[in-house]
């Protein structure tokens, strides 16, 4: 029986299953090259890159973000003692401010039932006391927190009454505001489709910034958090010079998810195939930014949306998944990745329902959301797989992107480097489902190793012991991730 610490230590969740992974062959791993000496200027990756992003619905019950939940507490520390928490959501949509105990719902207008989204009469409160709690739970776990506001069903004025309360208190701890989630996908539920689309977003949205900013001047914003439409961040920055009065923006944002459960890409040996949306959506959404003159985030995403998808979502392969699309988020120049998840429930409701529940490969136990990082299972907080993978990218946190040419030999190997002031890390990454691979390095400490038995297996393991290793050359197993400390590498140009 493995006792808490040592679980959160060494990153072993459950018992493993063997399928995906071909017994190790004595063959002769491949043997790659790897340069460092292209030009060294990439983004500097901020402290507070690794994030989480949950429900608005989380907020019902006041004791969940709260510093007397000590297990997830530590779980958040545990992660990076530096994170964002993004508040949001399809539930966001759903929420009405109850600032004093005789308040009463305000009317909404009735919709009829559509699949994949929220009922049309869920309804709950958000209190002043979740957000005191929100703030006891940001204070314990040195995190920051993005703050979702609901346009679907709410309006100006009660946004601001309710931003004013939750600016006042979590004061530095508030990154911005976020009004409204996935405003582009709106047209299928909660407005007109005939007219809806980033003119009338910006109008609703321009009202209520202002309304905001009305009342707390400091407030900042980030938008428009679409949930694939990107093509709205350039119309965004297009029209934004003509806008008088703008509010402040802190980022341009959207989400991300691989594809839906159903989807051929999300199966243990695909999510890891090579693909150039990040890369292309990376570069839509920096000329956005840039243009704006703001950062950019991706606020919500995972492996598959619905929920997830068990035996994928939940297993080694979204550990490496996490690690990879965090780097190379990260090398895109993004200030910042929040990965979704939560308790079962809220996350439930946001999509009317789990799809994955009716997928379930095998009696494994599981968290529900099936891409949760963090589970809630049998009363007690457990890091998932996806959890290891992000704690592994996690540790580019602070440093500065360097190019590196890997000749990866056409196998699905991928490296990023990154400089910190003890040294260059480099990250291989051999997504190779039944390929070693070798490379020589000079003298080097190893870091970080992630691992895992199979890619559909319910364990991943982050081993974190630092080895010195003298020039050598190293292996990297398939399906498996390792982090070395160079001493630096300076640039040849
Ligand atoms: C996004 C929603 C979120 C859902 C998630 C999902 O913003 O509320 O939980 O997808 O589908 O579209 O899993």
């Amino acid at each position: 029986m493995i006792d808490r610490r040592n679980f959160l230590n060494a990153g072993i969740l459950t018992a493993a299953g063997a399928l995906i992974v071909p017994a190790r062959a004595a063959e002769t791993p491949a043997t790659l090259s790897l340069s460092l000496n292209g030009s060294a200027q990439g983004p500097l990756v901020p402290r507070d890159f690794v994030g989480l992003s949950y429900e608005t619905q989380q907020l019902e019950t006041p004791d969940f973000f709260n510093a007397r939940n000590r297990p997830l507490v530590r779980a958040f520390r545990d992660l990076t003692p530096a994170g964002i928490l993004r508040i949001g959501g399809n539930t966001s949509e759903f929420s009405w401010w109850k600032e004093r105990p005789g308040d009463t719902q305000p009317p909404r207008i009735e919709r009829p039932i559509k699949p994949g989204q929220p009922r049309p009469d869920l309804s709950y409160a958000v209190t002043p006391a979740a957000i005191d709690a929100l703030k006891g739970f940001l204070d314990a776990t040195g995190w920051r927190c993005i703050y979702g506001l609901n346009l679907g069903n709410g309006v100006p004025h009660d946004m601001a009454r309710e931003a004013a309360y939750v600016q006042r208190r979590l004061g530095k701890r508030l990154v911005a505001f976020v009004i409204g989630n996935e405003v582009d996908v709106f047209s299928s539920h909660l407005r007109d489709p005939k007219t809806w689309g980033p003119d009338t977003y910006l109008a609703e949205w321009l009202a209520a910034a202002h309304a905001i900013t009305a009342v707390s001047p400091d407030a900042r914003f980030i938008l428009p958090d679409v949930a694939y439409k990107l093509d709205w961040l350039p119309a965004i920055a297009d029209r934004w010079a003509s806008i008088k009065n703008p509010p402040r923006i802190e980022a341009l944002s959207h989400h991300f998810y691989k594809g839906g459960p159903n989807d051929p890409r999300i199966k243990p040996d695909r999510l890891l195939l090579r693909s150039t949306r990040e890369a292309q959506e990376g570069k839509l959404t920096s000329d956005a930014a840039r243009k704006m003159g703001v950062a950019y985030r991706m606020t919500e995403g995972n492996t598959a949306y619905h929920g997830g998808k068990p035996g994928v979502s939940d297993s080694y392969v979204a550990a490496l998944w996490a690690a990879d699309y965090m780097l190379q988020l990260m090398s895109l120049g993004y200030s910042s990745v929040n990965l979704h998840g939560g308790a079962g429930p809220a996350v439930a409701n946001s999509v009317g329902g789990l799809a994955g529940e009716k997928m379930l490969p095998d009696a494994q136990p599981r968290p529900r959301p099936f891409y949760t990082p963090i589970g809630n299972m049998d009363g007690q907080v457990q890091p998932q797989p996806v959890y290891w993978g992000m704690k592994f990218a996690g540790l580019f946190s602070g440093a500065r992107m360097r190019t590196v040419q890997l000749d990866a030999q056409g196998l699905n190997v991928v490296a990023y480097a990154a400089d910190t002031a003890q040294g260059t890390l480099l990250a291989i990454l051999n997504k190779e489902v039944s390929t070693d691979v070798r490379l020589p390095l000079p003298r080097h400490q190893s870091v970080a190793t992630l691992s895992g038995p199979s890619l559909d297996s319910r364990e991943a393991r982050l081993d974190l012991t630092s080895r010195s290793v003298p020039a050598a050359t190293v292996d990297i197993a398939r399906s498996s991730a390792t982090i070395f400390r160079l001493s630096k590498v300076v640039a040849a140009d």
